[in-house]
């Protein structure tokens, strides 16, 4: 920022490269990088949200992820065996706690070998996925990119069964034989094999740059989809090394490069996008009809395009915590707009519980009723907020401006938006101001200019100055502006439960008494987004003499979301007016006295 306009710089070089804003010297903001071009792109603002587009233009837009990707996930490393899954999900099921998506970490696969099953633990994956199904649950499993080295045993048999990710594999390894058949792995520049030694102990890594290894990669996929597994969570991507965990074993690592055969010096921060390219065209070749959810820890430029990213291993303390919301800002501002954390942050776009393997259980019941109440409450809060948040997603991916935001990318004429890192903004319209730090129950807030309702009271504020709010544990202080209108669901256990029906259009009239949305709804699961199948219907209010206007546009769009009723509620009266309508797809005009 220079007197309040902005500008951004690109700067495409996948060398191990350096970013320094004012740490060597105050006066001075710096980058450079170990090899390559000095190839950058340079934005001109003025505002933030044009750079952001642009930047989008140039690098790819994110796609929609499928609507159930914005539900709560549940994780841990590992749940195992096939019971264990099955019983988290079933408490979450008892407890009345809404859930999307369940995960399963490393100890999944026979020995760690990707695209397999350990059949002891797991011996009817098919049969599990479809339980867990039926319970509204998703599934997603993790992929590591490093294949056990593994040649086959003398004499051992090929392997022609229908399904190769059930059948014993310690004979020989299906992916490995295909790949080193295909000469897909990476070598060394001398011509070595590359091995490094990830969970399956020695093992190879597939050259992502060729684009054969990325199709067979991709179609490798077909050991989840067959089996009914709606994701992919690619970890270790950097990629992770045992050997040694600064890369420097992997310098002189050769890759395809589009024949320029250059080493990981140059390729391995184009690694991870590169995994995730396959992995997601894999998805999509496989389940044409549905929405790739491919999760990442790594990637370059680009890694929109192909996953979520998630910040990876988060310690449970306050400073991990206050460390969200500039994490999640700042990849925003990068272009990542689909991001989170192992929970907390329960407005986080991407919203996953997780848990290391040597800790105690930290799924929402472990801490007693009086926190499960807590969370219970905010989980549900999510889901009512289900159209609020999907509309602010589909923005995200038309403009690339991200959901979750600083204040200064909405308030960028005003300074003392820049160094605020502990309040962020949903959209346009919610502001949220957690508590990041121990034993504090009130805090300072500060509201932009223009009027803010205080989204549990009502209470009216004047913007422009730093507020104090109390904030006891069971109360996260969110304010809405006034101009908004929140879309919101009924609550629900999980995506597509039942239609969300009633749309209530919660209306927080501005100082004129005007406030608008533009609702944005699709199928949630299928592409068809991207040739019109959707649904934007605008909501215009005004101020009458005696009354509010509220105006509903015709929808936009091919995707007809069927009959259900909208109710409008009017959060400026002293007492509640509402009035509900069935939804016609037509303009309406309806009165609010
Ligand atoms: O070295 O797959 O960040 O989420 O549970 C640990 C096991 C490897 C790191 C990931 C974490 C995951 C874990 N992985």
């Amino acid at each position: 920022m220079q007197k309040g306009t902005a500008y951004g710089i690109f700067f495409d070089n996948s060398y191990r490269s350096y970013f320094d804003f004012g740490r060597l010297s105050q006066e001075r903001i710096w980058f450079g990088a170990e090899g390559g071009e000095l190839n950058y792109y340079f934005f001109y603002g003025p505002s933030i949200e044009k750079i952001l587009g642009r930047y989008a233009d140039l690098t790819g837009h994110m796609p929609l992820v499928p609507l159930w990707a914005l539900g709560v996930q549940q994780c841990r490393y590992s749940y195992y065996p096939q019971s264990v899954v099955e019983e988290v999900v079933r408490q979450y099921r008892e407890r009345d706690l809404p859930l999307d998506v369940i995960y399963l970490d490393i100890h999944y696969m026979n020995r760690y070998r990707v695209f397999t099953f350990d059949t002891k633990r797991f011996p009817d994956p098919e049969g599990l996925i479809e339980k867990l199904g039926k319970q509204g649950v998703k599934t997603v499993v993790i992929v590591d990119p490093g294949v056990k080295y593994q040649p086959p045993a003398a004499g051992a048999p090929s392997v022609n069964a229908p399904k190769p990710e059930l059948q014993p594999q310690e004979q020989r390894y299906y992916v490995f034989d295909q790949g080193m058949a295909g000469n897909y792995f990476q070598h060394r520049k001398n011509g070595q094999l590359f091995i490094p030694r990830v969970w399956p102990g020695d093992s190879v890594f597939v050259d992502f740059t060729l684009p054969e290894a990325r199709h067979w990669w991709g179609d490798l996929h077909r050991a989840y989809t067959d089996n009914g597994i709606a994701g992919i969570w690619n970890d270790m991507n950097e990629p992770a090394d045992f050997v040694d965990q600064t890369g420097g074993n992997q310098r002189d690592v050769v890759s395809y490069d589009e024949g320029e055969n250059s080493t990981h010096a140059k390729n391995r921060n184009v690694f991870a996008l590169l995994m995730a390219r396959a992995t997601y065209e894999g998805l999509a070749r496989l389940q044409p009809d549905r929405r790739p959810f491919v999760v990442t820890r790594a990637g370059y430029a680009g890694i929109q395009r192909y996953s979520t990213m998630w910040t990876g291993d988060t310690n449970s303390t306050w400073e991990s915590l206050a460390l969200n919301v500039p994490m999640f800002t700042t990849l925003g501002l990068s272009g990542e707009p689909f991001v989170g954390s192992d929970v907390g942050g329960f407005l986080a776009p991407f919203f996953r519980n997780h848990h290391a393997i040597d800790g105690y259980d930290q799924e929402p019941w472990r801490f007693g009723k009086y926190y499960e109440d807590i969370i219970r409450k905010y989980l549900k809060l999510r889901y009512r907020l289900l159209p609020f948040l999907y509309t602010t997603l589909e923005e995200a991916h038309r403009t690339g401006v991200p959901l979750f935001r600083p204040l200064l990318l909405n308030y960028q004429d005003d300074a003392n938006t820049y160094n605020l890192d502990d309040e962020f903004m949903i959209g346009h319209d919610l502001l949220v101001a957690p508590i990041v730090k121990p034993d504090i129950t009130s805090r300072l807030v500060y509201l932009p200019r223009g009027i803010w309702y205080d989204f549990w009271t009502n209470k009216r504020y004047v913007g422009g100055i730093m507020v104090r709010v109390d904030a006891p544990l069971e109360i996260v202080p969110m304010f809405v502006r006034a101009g908004a209108i929140i879309p919101m669901a009924p609550e629900m256990k999980y995506v597509g439960e039942k239609p969300a029906d009633p749309i209530t259009f919660t209306i927080y009239p501005d100082e004129r008494g005007s406030a608008s949305t533009a609702l944005y709804e699709d199928d949630g699961t299928s592409p068809a987004y991207e040739r019109g199948g959707f649904s934007r219907t605008k909501i215009d209010v005004k101020r009458a003499a005696n009354a509010f206007v509220v105006k509903i546009g015709a929808r936009e769009g091919d995707y007809n979301p069927g009959a259900r009723k909208f109710t409008f509620l009017i959060k400026s009266a002293t007492t509640s007016k509402t009035v509900t309508v069935a939804d016609d797809g037509r303009v309406r005009t309806v009165e609010i006295r």
